[in-house]
């Protein structure tokens, strides 16, 4: 397929809730679309950077530059077998994830449409009902975060994880579950504790969690590996987790028990779909984890997540949790089972509501032509 332009677009949408993790508040998303103009397909990707370089070095504003600039321009006019090739194509940039993902995965769309296929059945996916469990932040007081789990629980949600940081932990922990002793419940400290914390850690052991997301430093494997030896709780890395090297670096030196798997952090399908299979291969259990993303990377976290090895609930739950209008039609719905139905359309399986984007767009910008600055770049 031949990729002829590519477009950027910022969309505004506000929460309906505010989501507050131990890194900050989030009340209005900032959401960078990407669409890959291909031979009459367009693909459409998301990136899940956010409004500031907080859970990782990357933001929107960071993302536009270097999918404007260098992304884009190495892509436009190339000639692709599949969205596998996309990151082959991009030149020798370091790092900067999140723009690339937006991009690869816009090119996997575009791929699954002209094909004629569900985007899930082109990555290997094979589940067809996903379990679906959500990310609750942290609230202006244990009552009220009591109340929305008990929203979450009745809409069906297979699994409850919550926000914690120093202040905001063991005692709320205690409290949900002294009202809800058995449910499948997780927490996710976003690397708000460090080792010498490792005392105060121990004691969520008692809370019967099914894990505990990212505790310690988001560039750091080996202190995991040291904490992980002391607790019975399993670890489960995020923001550590940057591709597949890095998987098993973790899994090898016992750093967690769980993954967790971004397409935005790992740098598109491609690379998600090989910290996948390393996870599998050594029997470590996976889940999709969510950005506040709108439902076009809604959609495309719903395709990574029918792979086999996605056997926990993921943070992938209904738009209306988020956003008063989604930019998708259908929205993302959740079974009063907490699952979620995968849609056997080709793409990404969901149509786009181009009105409704079209008046949340603020800034728009097509690459078509090849930048100068890029020839004879090196590729890989
Ligand atoms: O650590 O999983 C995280 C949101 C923004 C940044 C990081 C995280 C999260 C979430 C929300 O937990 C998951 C969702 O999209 O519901
Ligand atoms: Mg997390």
């Amino acid at each position: 397929m031949k990729v002829e332009a590519i477009t950027l677009r910022e969309i505004r949408m506000p929460l309906l809730h505010a989501f507050e993790t131990s890194f900050g508040r989030t009340t209005e998303r900032r959401i960078l679309l990407v669409t890959a103009h291909c031979e009459g397909a367009d693909g459409w990707g998301e990136c899940t950077a956010g409004e500031h370089p907080f859970y990782c070095e990357e933001s929107i504003d960071t993302a536009w530059y270097v999918l404007r600039g260098y992304l884009a321009p190495a892509l436009v006019g190339s000639e692709l077998e599949s969205g596998r090739d996309a990151a082959l194509r991009m030149p020798g940039i370091r790092g900067h994830r999140m723009a690339k993902a937006a991009l690869e995965n816009a090119l996997w769309d575009a791929e699954a449409q002209l094909r004629q296929v569900p985007l899930w059945k082109l990555i290997g996916g094979t589940r067809r009902e996903l379990a679906a469990g959500v990310s609750i932040g942290i609230q202006e007081s244990p009552e009220q975060l009591l109340e929305k789990i008990a929203t979450e629980l009745g809409a069906g949600y297979r699994r409850i994880k919550v926000k914690v940081k120093p202040g905001w932990d063991i005692a709320v922990l205690e409290r949900i579950r002294a009202r809800w002793p058995e449910i499948l419940l997780s927490c996710d400290a976003n690397s708000a504790y460090t080792l010498d914390d490792t005392e105060h850690l121990r004691k969520f052991d008692q809370f019967r969690l099914l894990m505990i997301e990212q505790p310690l430093w988001s560039d750091e494997i080996y202190l995991h590996a040291l904490l992980q030896r002391e607790l019975q709780t399993s670890i489960c890395l995020d923001e550590s987790i940057l591709n597949a090297r890095h998987a098993l670096a973790a899994i090898e030196l016992k750093a967690c028990r769980i993954l967790n798997i971004k397409l935005g952090r790992v740098g598109g399908f491609s690379e998600a779909v090989r910290v996948h299979d390393v996870a599998l291969a050594a029997g470590i259990p996976v889940w999709c984890g969510g950005m506040l993303e709108s439902g076009v990377g809604r959609s495309h976290n719903l395709a990574l997540s029918t792979l086999s090895g996605f056997t926990l609930p993921g943070d992938v739950s209904a738009s209306a949790r988020y956003w008063r209008e989604d930019i998708i039609e259908p929205e993302v719905t959740v079974t009063p089972r907490g699952t979620i139905a995968v849609s056997e359309a080709p793409g990404r399986g969901y149509a786009l509501r181009e009105e409704l984007i079209e008046r949340l767009t603020v800034r728009r910008e097509t690459v078509r032509g090849q930048a100068s600055h890029l020839a004879g770049g090196r590729c890989g």
